[in-house]
């Protein structure tokens, strides 16, 4: 069955606290969903998710839309969903970048292919290895104090026991303080990291985290600009705690340079920055060739985008440093008529049929910018 529209939504879904990052603090997420008909009239649903308008990163909300809509939706009508990765190989040809935007094209084509077979999206991709994999909450409320009984309450529930605390706003001492307090607080029952989002110069870096390696942080992400991948070698060769390359991997190919240059211990693996879940798969195997290990990202999606990252990274062989895709808990509200299942310390990779959840389009239509 040839597919007949895509149509392209922009959500703002409201969190439970303000969420602070270096950059900008999230109170509303911006998402974009997409939805692909057959001619049968079958569905399949993606979303990818945005931080902070144009603050984070390139793709805001309102381009992914824009250029799905003018360049990449013309596209794919009249093909073959199973042919998903043939599809992208030709959207490739006419449309440069846009990683997110392919994202959401690619997805929604995916999981209308594994839908009209009745099976999950996982299969098509040579079958689950992971049935649950372990979940990190993000501790940012901007309170070192909120952030302690936060993560107490976590540990008591067995939903988390690895926190990362978001530093890089303010003063880089007082974020080593903050992480220092937190860490002596949680003690041994539960792994700490930190993600910088580039905040920090590499003389500021140099000296946080010899102190954040001392106060038992056991994971740095991304603590320098993008550009700076020889400052990320440096980095990752001095120090034993592992560096992490999140925004500085926005692409097979950064990933491709990364390994090579080991500019990082790790590689935070987002479908939305690789363009796509083939491309996730190229980025696992480019990692795993060069012996680097690999974090199963999140730019904090609803329920349907953390099942496609859930589902995807459930088909890499190892994810050395867990995962972080915790984003349904974050939001006052679901998109999925089931919510992601989140026990003793693992997020539980849905596999019903598709993406394994089901769109509640009420909730679509409620939170969309204008239908
Ligand atoms: C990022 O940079 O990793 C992931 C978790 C979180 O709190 O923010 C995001 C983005
Ligand atoms: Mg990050």
């Amino acid at each position: 069955m040839k597919i007949c529209s895509f149509d392209v939504y922009i959500l703002d879904l409201p969190t439970i606290r303000p969420h602070q990052l270096a950059m900008h603090t999230i109170v509303s997420q911006s998402i974009v969903v997409g939805c692909v008909r057959d001619e049968e009239g079958r569905e399949g649903w993606s979303e990818v998710a945005t931080i902070g308008g144009a603050s984070y990163g390139e793709s805001t909300p309102e381009a992914i839309k824009a250029n799905i809509d003018a360049y990449i939706a013309p596209l794919v009508i009249g093909k073959d969903p199973i042919h998903f990765d043939k599809i992208m190989y030709e959207v490739s040809k006419q449309v440069r970048g846009n990683n997110f935007a392919k994202t959401v094209v690619e997805a929604a084509i995916i999981d209308l292919a594994a839908r009209s077979k009745n099976i999950p999206a996982f299969e098509l991709f040579g079958g689950q290895i992971h049935t649950s994999l372990p979940i990190a909450w993000t501790l940012a409320s901007g309170d070192t104090a909120k952030d302690i009984e936060e993560a107490k309450e976590f540990l008591h529930q067995k939903r988390h026991n690895i926190f990362k605390l978001k530093i890089g706003k303010g003063d880089p001492f007082k974020n080593v303080e903050h992480v220092r307090q937190i860490k002596q607080a949680v003690g041994d029952e539960a792994r700490i990291t930190v993600d910088v989002n580039q905040a920090w110069d590499e003389d500021t870096a140099n000296y946080c985290i010899a102190a954040l390696e001392d106060g038992g942080v056991s994971m740095v992400e991304q603590p320098l600009p993008t550009w700076n991948f020889e400052g990320m070698s440096r980095l990752t060769a001095k120090f034993n705690v592992p560096i992490m390359a999140d925004e500085a991997a926005n692409s097979i190919q950064d990933v491709f340079q990364i390994t090579k240059h080991r500019a990082g211990n790790c590689i935070a693996l987002k479908p939305c920055k690789a363009g796509g879940l083939t491309q996730t798969k190229k980025v696992a195997g480019i990692a795993e060739a060069a012996g680097i290990g690999l974090y199963g990202g999140t730019m904090i999606e609803s329920s349907l985008g953390t099942a496609i990252c859930a589902q995807i990274y459930a088909t890499i062989p190892e994810i050395k440093f867990g995962t972080e895709i915790f984003g349904p808990l974050l939001f006052k509200d679901d998109l999925t008529l089931e919510p992601i299942k989140f026990e003793n310390f693992e997020v539980i990779i849905p596999n019903g049929p598709g993406f394994g959840v089901e769109i509640d389009r009420e909730k679509v239509k409620h939170y969309a910018r204008s239908l």
